[in-house]
């Protein structure tokens, strides 16, 4: 299993420029390369990563997407003078050449082969290359938009040619829309490309019909293009996040891609003159966690846009913190989408619905004038959607967002923990855990001494018996060390996950905390208390618990995972996941009973895709020591690997009702649940 992240960067690409006067090209300036890479430096991480030279890309490997005469119109730029390289660039839509252009646009296709390369042998498990010019609107005769090369239809390309793959996924969260990537590969069943992009029903530039929820691909490709158009300025972090959830990570968990590209644009961050969008830089860390769990963590990032040199080389040190494997900062603000948000959400899962299992039982209907109607739930009022606010212009408000920002970063940056995953030695001999290819911390654990004196401040009736205290043991030696930031996550057994968990939860660090999220996985006694809101139950079980029926902290999930497949992934997804961001806890536990009503791999997703929440702070309570769960939980929590999901399967129809009728009966409270207008 191979580790590491390579960062790819060559101070030449910084050598195209703009030569003349142009008010559309005048932002695609060098600095936006020299700016990310100081920035990285500054918080260290460059020299965390593994440094991969950049490379040429061959004429051969440009070839694979563009014609030639596309090849050669650029190569004969390299020997021209301002005048002709201000002619030859008119003939283009938004592009400038450089007498440097070509070498630093065939850099650019270089150093994302060179990503591929790293990756897919096995050097790195991912990787960032930043590059310029940027690609994603280079089609296979024409230069468009900032981009002569399209670099990551050209890696798409190559990684198919030489690794032999079959599925790619590209995830283009630029704020533009890569309509050449688009054109590209839109009969092409194997690579399947996601992008959102400002659209405001066309009036946004490239102004495509074919930039619409509407299109979405072409013959065999029929279902691998998927275009989510962004109606409004001022999306956020809970808009985008809200897209992964209800749209992007379901096709991509059924996708199950063996490569996944990222067209990583930052013009769709915060502050940005093209975007004018309100994401802050955190979120590209949850974006890029959440790609981390697929195709085995193969996870190549290649710079498109963003222009505001501040949005962007914080944006770009998310990125790349995350891809090293740090714990997540919590991303901010309040966590409902837009009204426009959803009905964009809405459109594509509609649309999409003929192509893709897990929409299977999708009552869909396209809403089209949303914004007109008066019968909808009243969720954007708190949102900053409204154009006129979100509009920033002048340079005084950028000067605002770059003092915004500079406040922002020093709270979301935190120090690493040293030690990631703990567990006991008792634990870690049990189950097998010693010959194993991560690092698990072993620590050791509380004697009879100590725990009785930790739980008599709190549970003095506990104290008598013996048998209780020891089974304690674990759980509580583990949550010490996480609440005290020892470690960032760990794995406890214990006989009665159930009551470890309860007594666990009274530990006095506890206290101090606002929020914790509980799963409990199995049937199992559940004795929480959670009236006051500090606690979050989520309770997946197989048996119908008699007299329980869900309500805002206590949410019992009826579901028994199909025997001949994995049909977790919409529950997963289009529940847990928005539930528990909604939620935003500051600790998780889950704990996993005997009589369990998930397979394995569901198990590990939940704490893959969880990670991402409480600071990583998770803590695993598994009651029986079932060798091949504690590892696959051990590996996940340990970020060494995402198991392999096997084949999958839709959720019956009454599954998909039941996640309705929860999501229609929560989604007030919970509002990233929100996927549709109804
Ligand atoms: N009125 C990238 O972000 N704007 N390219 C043209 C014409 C061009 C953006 C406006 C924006 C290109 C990679
Ligand atoms: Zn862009």
């Amino acid at each position: 299993m191979a580790s590491g992240t390579a960062l790819i960067y060559d101070e030449a690409m910084t050598r195209h420029k703009l030569l003349w006067n142009d008010p559309i090209c005048d932002i695609e300036v060098p600095e936006r390369l020299s700016a990310s890479y100081e920035q990285l430096q500054c918080y260290h991480l460059v020299e965390r990563c593994v440094p991969v030279p950049a490379r040429e890309g061959s004429e051969e490997e440009i070839l694979l997407v563009h014609s030639s005469e596309h090849l050669e119109a650029a190569k004969s730029t390299q020997t021209m003078n301002e005048e002709e390289l201000k002619r030859i660039s008119g003939n283009y839509d938004s592009f400038f050449f450089h007498p440097n252009t070509y070498h630093c646009a065939r850099l650019a296709v270089g150093a994302a082969l060179q990503l591929v390369d790293s990756v897919m042998s096995g050097k790195v498990c991912n990787g960032m290359a930043l590059v310029r010019p940027p690609g994603h609107h280079s089609q296979r005769n024409a230069a468009n938009g900032f981009c002569l090369f399209n670099n990551v239809a050209i890696a798409a390309e190559y990684a198919k040619l030489k690794y032999g793959l079959q599925r790619i996924l590209i995830v283009d969260w630029d704020v533009h829309h890569g309509q050449g990537t688009q054109y590209i590969f839109e009969e092409d069943p194997s690579v399947l490309y996601f992008s959102w992009h400002r659209y405001e029903h066309q009036e946004f530039w490239p102004s495509l019909k074919e930039s619409d929820y509407d299109a979405v691909g072409l013959g065999k490709g029929k279902g691998f293009n998927i275009n989510l158009p962004w109606n409004k300025v001022g999306m956020g972090n809970s808009d985008y996040l809200a897209a992964f959830f209800h749209v992007l990570l379901p096709v991509a968990f059924e996708f199950d891609p063996e490569l996944v590209l990222v067209s990583s644009g930052y013009d769709s961050g915060i502050g940005d003159p093209e975007g004018q969008m309100n994401a802050t830089p955190e979120v590209f860390a949850h974006l890029t966690h959440f790609l981390m769990q697929l195709a085995h963590g193969k996870l190549c990032v290649i710079l498109e846009g963003g222009y505001h040199l501040k949005s962007l080389s914080e944006s770009v040190c998310m990125t790349v913190k995350t891809l090293l494997r740090d714990p997540l900062p919590q991303v901010t603000g309040e966590m409902a989408p837009c009204l426009s948000a959803i009905e964009s959400i809405q459109n594509v899962r509609a649309a999409h619905k003929p192509y893709w299992k897990w929409l299977t039982y999708e009552d869909t209907s396209f809403l089209h004038n949303l914004s007109t109607r008066s019968d909808l739930p009243k969720t954007a009022d708190t949102n900053p959607c409204a154009d006129d606010e979100a509009k920033i212009t002048d340079s005084n408000e950028t000067d605002k967002i770059e003092r915004f920002l500079e406040l922002h970063m020093k709270n979301v940056i935190f120090p690493v923990p040293p030690i990631r995953t703990a567990t006991t030695a008792e634990l870690k001999a049990s189950a097998h855990l010693n010959t194993f290819p991560v690092h698990l911390h072993v620590v050791k654990e509380m004697d009879k001494n100590e725990i009785e004196a930790l739980v008599s401040d709190f549970h003095a009736d506990l104290v008598k018996t013996n048998k209780t205290l020891l089974s304690l043991r674990s759980t509580l030696t583990i949550l010490d060390k996480i609440l005290k930031k020892e470690v960032c996550n760990g794995i406890a057994e214990s006989p009665a996950a159930s009551a470890s968990v309860a007594v666990a939860l009274r530990h006095p660090l506890c206290f101090g905390l606002q929020r914790v999220l509980c799963i409990f996985v199995g049937d199992m006694h559940i004795i929480p208390n959670t009236e006051d809101g500090k606690i979050l139950v989520i309770h997946i079980c197989k048996e119908e618990q008699t007299g329980k029926s869900s309500s805002k902290h206590y949410i019992v999930l009826n579901w028994k995972e199909d025997a001949d497949g994995n049909d977790f992934f919409s529950a997963v997804l289009g529940f847990i996941l928005p539930v528990a961001y909604s939620y935003q806890p500051n600790l998780i536990v889950i704990a996993v009973g005997p009589n369990r009503s998930l397979g394995i791999s569901g198990i590990s997703l939940l704490f893959g895709l969880l990670q991402g929440l409480a600071e990583s702070r998770i803590l695993a309570v598994i009651e029986d020591t079932d060798i091949n769960l504690m590892q696959s939980v051990a590996k996940t929590l340990a970020g060494a690997s995402v198991p392999h999901f096997g084949v999958h399967v839709p959720p019956t129809q009454e599954k998909v009702n039941q996640i309705k009728m929860l999501r229609n009966q929560l989604q007030q409270d919970w509002k990233m649940l929100q996927c549709s207008g109804k």
